[in-house]
C-alpha cells in the first residue's frame, strides 16, 4: 500500500472559523450571489454542464463555457456587470493564512448541491503561481482528495467540516485536488441546504 506524503506548502486549519464568523461569511457570500447569480459553467469542448453551482467576487472571475474554455473575466458572462467586491471578512482570512503581501484578485464561489462533486484538477488558469491558493469551506462536509503534481500520483482523502480553512501553496499550489463527494445534510448553516467553497486566488503578478 502506498500513502501520498504530504505535499510541501500545503496547510491545514480545521476549524478556523467558529460557528458565529461561519454565519457572518455565508450572510455576505449570500448578498454576492443576489447581485451575481450563480451558474453552471460548461466543459471545454464537450460543453457538458458542471455539477457544481459558481459564481464569483472580486476584479475577476473563473469562467468555462465550451466555445472559450477555463479562463477569467471581468463580468458576470450572463448579467453583463463587474463582479461584486470580495467581501471584508473573506480578505481577512486572506491576510491571516496567505502570507502573500497583496490582496487577491478573484473569489470563486463554488456552491455544492445534493449530489455534486468536482473532478480531479490542478488550478492553472492564473498568471501567478507564487501566491496560494486559499478554501474556505461552509455547510456540509466534503470528502476532499488531494494528489500530487502528477494525475497519477497516490492521493489522501480528508474531510472538509465548515469552518475548516486550507491553503494550497509552495509545491502544493500545482497538486491535483478534487471534491469526491459532500455529505448531504451535515450541516444547517446554507440556507436550502448544500455546502459552498470560497477560493481566493491571484489571477495577475502584482
Ligand atoms: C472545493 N476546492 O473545496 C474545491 N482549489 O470545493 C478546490 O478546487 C481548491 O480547495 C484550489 C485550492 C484549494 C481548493
Ligand atoms: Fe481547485
Amino acid at each position: 500500500m502506498t500513502t501520498a506524503t504530504a505535499i510541501e506548502g500545503f496547510r491545514y486549519y480545521p476549524g478556523f472559523l467558529d460557528a458565529a464568523r461561519q454565519r457572518a461569511l455565508t450572510e455576505s457570500v449570500m448578498a454576492v450571489l443576489t447581485q451575481a447569480p450563480a451558474y453552471h459553467a460548461t466543459m471545454p469542448k464537450s460543453g457538458v454542464a458542471m455539477s457544481v453551482a459558481m459564481s464569483n467576487a472580486g476584479r475577476f472571475g473563473w469562467y468555462s463555457d465550451k466555445e472559450g474554455g477555463y479562463r477569467y473575466i471581468e463580468r458576470h458572462p450572463f448579467t453583463g456587470q463587474p463582479w461584486p467586491a470580495i467581501p471584508d471578512e473573506i480578505l481577512s482570512i486572506w491576510d491571516a493564512v496567505a502570507n502573500y503581501g497583496v490582496a487577491p484578485e478573484c473569489c470563486l464561489i463554488n456552491h455544492y448541491r445534493a449530489g455534486a462533486k468536482m473532478g480531479l484538477h490542478q488550478d492553472r488558469d492564473e498568471q501567478d503561481f507564487d501566491a496560494p491558493v486559499v478554501s474556505i469551506s461552509l455547510g456540509d462536509t466534503a470528502v476532499f482528495r488531494l494528489g500530487g503534481l502528477n494525475r497519477k500520483d497516490p492521493t489522501r482523502a480528508m474531510k472538509l467540516q465548515s469552518g475548516d480553512v486550507c491553503v494550497l501553496g509552495g509545491a502544493s499550489r500545482l497538486a491535483f485536488h478534487g471534491i469526491d463527494r459532500v455529505l448531504s445534510g451535515s450541516s444547517r448553516l446554507i440556507p436550502g441546504g448544500g455546502r459552498i467553497n470560497l477560493t481566493l486566488r491571484r489571477v495577475t503578478r502584482p
